[in-house]
């Protein structure tokens, strides 16, 4: 993997740049949809590829794991091949859905012991496991085995995780080292910052992630429970530490207002679910501001979804048929916010690119935030 800086925003610390994958190119800074279980929810592979325009999603190894497990995807040949999703493709570890969905579980050194919310069964995640299980799924990025506390755990807490998730990553790298790509195509491992919301355990645990000289790095431990203000400070200790050459990613973040502050702090990819999981709910974030499509005020608007929008389907389909299609829990709705809030998504990281390039990032972006924080 090679990643070219392009561009550094003078005002700030945004910056453009191009991640160069077997699976293509991917223009920085990026929103990559989620794509769990191996499909991004609701969505259709062509209108991801051509209407999205997505140029990255995201799979998951804890939910790949139990389905449709391992020999499915190594007998399909990988992701690639078996959700027909050709372009760049990145795992997260499960050292966040461990945590967060499963149920009675026993953290020690050697690793993390779940029960599946499907079924009940027991199993066992150490970091080699995880890294066996990612070359196995085949994506073009694997993350690093990593714990993930909550924006409220103590101190004490904090600094023991953060020691483990460092004692982990040593594991993961010596396995990725020790294994071959299984599908010919080159895969790379990218490491997890950690230490909650503490100054000092940030900048320890950015300052060893930086001396692993990865081909990428990511922030994790953020966007669960913290102020927001926090997180942003956070963001821009750790973004001093880590290497300016190499892509920083942001897990599971987040609003269109928190992707545009992390830009702006240096970020170059950001991943969440909060595009399809809200847009099931009828949330549609546009360039005027967020619409509840729910609401009875849109009963007789027959004005496009959104007249300028980003995807085919905004100009398609209008607020009052979509409202309709949300009342009667219709497929087509969630299909139609979810694709429309991609684009969204999409489309903003694709202007903030383009005013990074052209100069005016730090005029563009406080204009925006006022913007997208509207509620229509
Ligand atoms: N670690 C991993 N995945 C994640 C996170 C993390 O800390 C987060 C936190 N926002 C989201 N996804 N492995």
């Amino acid at each position: 993997m090679k990643f070219d800086l392009q561009y550094t925003d003078p005002k700030t610390n945004a910056r453009a740049g191009l991640i160069t994958t077997a699976h293509g190119q991917i223009q920085t800074p990026i929103f990559m949809p989620v794509g769990t279980i191996g499909s991004v929810k609701g969505v259709q592979v062509s209108h991801l590829k051509e209407d999205i325009k997505a140029q990255i999603i995201l799979g998951n190894t804890y939910h790949l794991y139990l389905r449709p497990g391992l020999e499915v995807l190594e007998r399909a040949g990988g992701l690639h091949k078996f959700n027909s999703f050709d372009r760049p493709m990145l795992t997260d570890s499960g050292g966040f859905q461990v945590f967060s969905l499963s149920g009675i579980r026993k953290i020690t050194e050697e690793g993390v012991e779940f029960r599946s919310h499907i079924d009940g069964s027991k199993h066992f995640f150490s970091p080699e496991r995880v890294m066996d299980i990612e070359r196995t799924i085949g994506a073009d990025i694997m993350m690093a085995f990593d714990e993930c506390p909550p924006g409220t755990a103590t101190y004490e807490y904090a600094k023991n995780s953060m020691g483990l998730t460092h004692r982990w990553l040593d594991r993961c790298i010596k396995r990725f080292n020790e294994t071959e790509d299984k599908y010919g195509y080159e895969q790379t491992l990218f490491p997890i910052v950690q230490g909650c919301v503490y100054p000092d355990l940030r900048k320890q645990s950015a300052e060893f992630i930086a001396s692993k000289e990865a081909d990428g790095n990511a922030i994790g431990g953020l966007a669960v429970g913290e102020p927001v203000e926090k997180m942003y400070e956070m963001i821009e200790l750790v973004n001093e530490i880590l290497p300016k050459a190499k892509p920083r990613y942001l897990m599971g973040v987040g609003t269109p207002m928190n992707i545009l502050e992390g830009i702006e702090r240096g970020v170059d990819m950001f991943d969440c679910v909060m595009p399809t999981r809200n847009g099931r709910n009828g949330m549609l974030f546009t360039k005027d501001g967020i619409i509840n499509m729910k609401n009875k005020k849109w009963e007789f608007d027959f004005s496009p979804i959104e007249a300028n929008g980003a995807s085919f389907v905004d100009t398609l389909y209008t607020k009052a048929y979509l409202r309709h299609l949300f009342h009667a829990k219709e497929l087509l709705a969630m299909e139609i916010a979810s694709i429309h809030n991609l684009a969204f998504y999409l489309w903003l990281v694709g202007e903030a690119r383009k005013h990074i390039i052209a100069g005016d990032f730090s005029t563009w972006k406080p204009m925006m935030v006022k913007r997208l924080s509207t509620r229509l």
